[in-house]
């Protein structure tokens, strides 16, 4: 059975676009593949963390994964300190990829922002501890939201250079799988930024764990324009949003994306169905629906809080048969480099 591997950080505020770009997905091919979720905590600490909140949020992550729907006994959930096989490889990594490459990755830009001498080693290496965390288990699929598509195709690369390098055919090569319609959800103040936990306005996104009031006040307030919904003739003959369209009004086809891909229909119907209308109507039936969508799993995850012990043995359960699968072919490739190990 192919083998997906996928993380999410635990840098707080989980939102409605690692949901829908993410998390959605990974329980949706639980079955399909031989699945393995990680929290991935050492990226986490490329920008600081409190260590009190990192250990809530990894469990909060956790428990995310679990009121989502993903099975712990079907799929293995761990985080990622956890398993050394994720540092050791990702050392080997630092050395087969080249700064070039590294200089060239936008999230690295963003995150660092305009003081980059300032920013850690460890963000600006990031992506070569994301290729590690797949290629420790020689995973082919990885599910994720659009915006880390830049960093999939380093670790294909440099899983290539590796075989090439010391003339093996040892890392497979990886696919990514950028699913469904919700690829990047956009921030609801400013529909030209993607939805993120750092994002210092709370109104920007959708909380897994917001209550009612929160987000029927954070979708009242999300930006749109003066303008009547669109309707479906804004889409091409294939059914998608151009580019250039959607750049005309950020905010309302992101909006529109979200409620599409929460009902789970495809564009044109949602816009069929609105087009001419103001968007408070939508807007309360936006509320809606997200309600119904993530309440359940909010309320999941406060009770699963107050369960720590219990999301502790998954993890502890998780990472034993991680190590399980990624020890022997770290020990591998550490051979194929010479490592001597008497
Ligand atoms: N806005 C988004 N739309 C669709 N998918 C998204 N993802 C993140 N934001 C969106 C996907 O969620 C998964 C986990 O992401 P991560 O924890 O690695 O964090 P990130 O990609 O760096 O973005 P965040 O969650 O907003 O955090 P910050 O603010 O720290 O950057 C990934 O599959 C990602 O694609």
């Amino acid at each position: 059975m192919k083998r997906i591997f996928s993380g999410v950080q635990p840098t707080g505020n989980l939102h409605l676009g690692n949901y829908l770009g993410a998390i959605r997905h990974f329980v949706a091919l639980q079955h399909d593949y031989d699945s393995i979720f990680c929290v991935v905590d050492m990226h986490a600490i490329t920008l600081w963390q409190d260590p009190t909140e990192l250990r809530a949020h990894t469990r909060e992550i956790t428990a995310a994964y679990l009121a989502a729907g993903i099975d712990p006994k079907a799929c293995i959930i761990f985080n990622q300190s956890q398993v050394p096989a994720h540092a050791e490889l990702a050392w080997i990594f630092n050395c087969i990829t080249r700064i070039g490459w590294l200089n060239r990755m936008t999230q690295f830009k963003e995150k660092a922002g305009k003081h980059r001498e300032n920013a850690s080693s460890g963000l600006y290496v990031y992506p070569n501890l994301m290729a590690a965390d797949i290629l420790a288990y020689k995973a082919t699929h990885v599910p994720v939201g659009e915006d880390q598509k830049q960093h999939l195709e380093l670790a294909r690369n440099v899983a290539q250079k590796f075989n090439y390098d010391y003339e093996v055919d040892f890392f497979p090569v990886i696919d990514p799988l950028i699913l469904g319609s919700a690829r990047r959800v956009m921030s609801l103040r400013d529909g030209t930024r993607k939805m993120s936990k750092s994002d210092t306005s709370d109104m920007s996104r959708i909380n897994m764990t917001d209550d009612r009031d929160a987000v029927a006040k954070k979708i009242r307030k999300a930006t749109t324009d003066p303008e009547p919904m669109p309707g479906p003739d804004v889409l091409d003959t294939e059914g998608e949003l151009p580019e250039e369209t959607r750049k005309q009004r950020p905010e309302a086809y992101n909006l529109l994306g979200i409620f599409a891909t929460l009902e789970d229909r495809d564009l044109r119907a949602v816009l069929t169905q609105y087009e001419g209308a103001q968007f408070s109507q939508f807007k309360k039936d936006l509320t809606d629906l997200a309600v119904s969508r993530l309440g359940p799993m909010g309320e999941e995850m406060k009770r699963l809080k107050d369960d720590p012990d219990h999301v502790d043995s998954i993890l502890r359960d998780g990472a034993e048969r991680a190590n399980a699968i990624a020890q022997p072919i770290v020990r591998e490739c550490q051979e194929i480099v010479g490592f001597l190990r008497p």
